[in-house]
């Protein structure tokens, strides 16, 4: 009984905590003002398309109303992204990783069969995304790179504070996302969980097929996860910091990476997951996305 009652007292508080970050946060609503005014680039033929992302600020982390939360997990802080930048509008894709083959800065990767094309590049390394990066950075003259876990989570809720970005229904999932769905368990018999709905791909889908979250980004959700620039340093953490920058103690051969795939069903979500993997971890559903900074 004891035990309970302390942590229904826990969970108090922590609902108490949230309901305070939402009164404080309640301005963040303006993400489809600002996807209406973002600019949208690329550098050069071929290059990512970039869009521009506000700075503002939000609640990182997992609220306790959040659908699949575990109870353990309620680390949440306040981020202030200080200035905009600009984000991938999608994961890079194998014709984007080709171009940089083809002039000898990157490697070529296997697709494993799921094809190329506009499908997001996977089989990469977090070395080897870091490495098209900084190969993007010098035929452009600008500053790309990995985002920042804090980044990527501000770029990915999009001024939402549910567990997706579009609300918690799953039935909604397969017009944003391209997850394990009805149809990817069918072909694929994977004991695991799939999501209520149809999505119509197996595996990966060529970037931009569903819809996209209020900041004009592409499948933030599903599809293949993203590498970002962050050490596993879970002691580390600040919890009172508001910095958006990456954490680097802890341990950096492992890096963090998030939004979930084609292969996830649904406990996978745009808060924090497991999201940690040694990076030289090549995987079929993981990729990235890259962030250019603008200011
Ligand atoms: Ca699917
Ligand atoms: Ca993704």
């Amino acid at each position: 009984m004891q035990k309970n009652y302390q942590y229904n007292t826990s969970k108090l508080h922590f609902i108490l905590f949230w309901v305070l970050f939402q009164i404080m946060f309640s301005k963040v609503g303006s993400a489809t003002e600002d996807a209406q005014t973002a600019t949208i680039f690329q550098d050069c033929i071929g290059c990512p398309t970039m869009i521009s992302i506000p700075k503002g600020e939000y609640a990182m982390g997992m609220p306790p109303i959040f659908q699949g939360r575990p109870y353990d997990k309620g680390e949440m802080r306040r981020i202030v992204i200080p200035r905009p930048f600009a984000m991938g509008v999608y994961e890079v894709t194998f014709n984007q990783w080709e171009q940089c083959v083809r002039s000898g800065g990157c490697e070529e990767v296997d697709d494993r069969g799921m094809g190329r094309g506009d499908r997001p590049v996977v089989n990469v390394s977090w070395r080897q995304a870091v490495k098209y990066a900084k190969w993007l950075s010098a035929l452009t003259g600008e500053k790309y790179r990995l985002p920042t876990e804090a980044e990527w989570e501000y770029a990915g809720r999009a001024g939402s504070t549910t567990s997706r970005f579009f609300g918690i229904r799953l039935e909604m999932v397969c017009e944003y996302a391209n997850i394990f769905d009805i149809h990817a368990w069918k072909v694929l018999q994977y004991e695991w969980e799939h999501l209520p709905c149809e999505d119509g791909y197996v595996e990966s889908a060529p970037v931009g097929s569903f819809k996209p979250n209020a900041f004009g980004l592409y499948d933030m959700l599903g599809n293949v996860w993203e590498w970002t620039e962050d050490c596993l340093a879970y002691t580390f953490r600040p919890s009172n910091g508001t910095s958006s920058e990456a954490v680097l103690r802890g341990d950096c051969s492992q890096r963090a990476y998030r939004g979930a795939s084609w292969l996830n069903h649904p406990a996978k979500y745009i808060g924090p997951s497991d999201r940690y993997k040694y990076l030289e971890v090549k995987e079929s559903d993981l990729g990235f996305r890259l962030v250019r900074e603008i200011e």
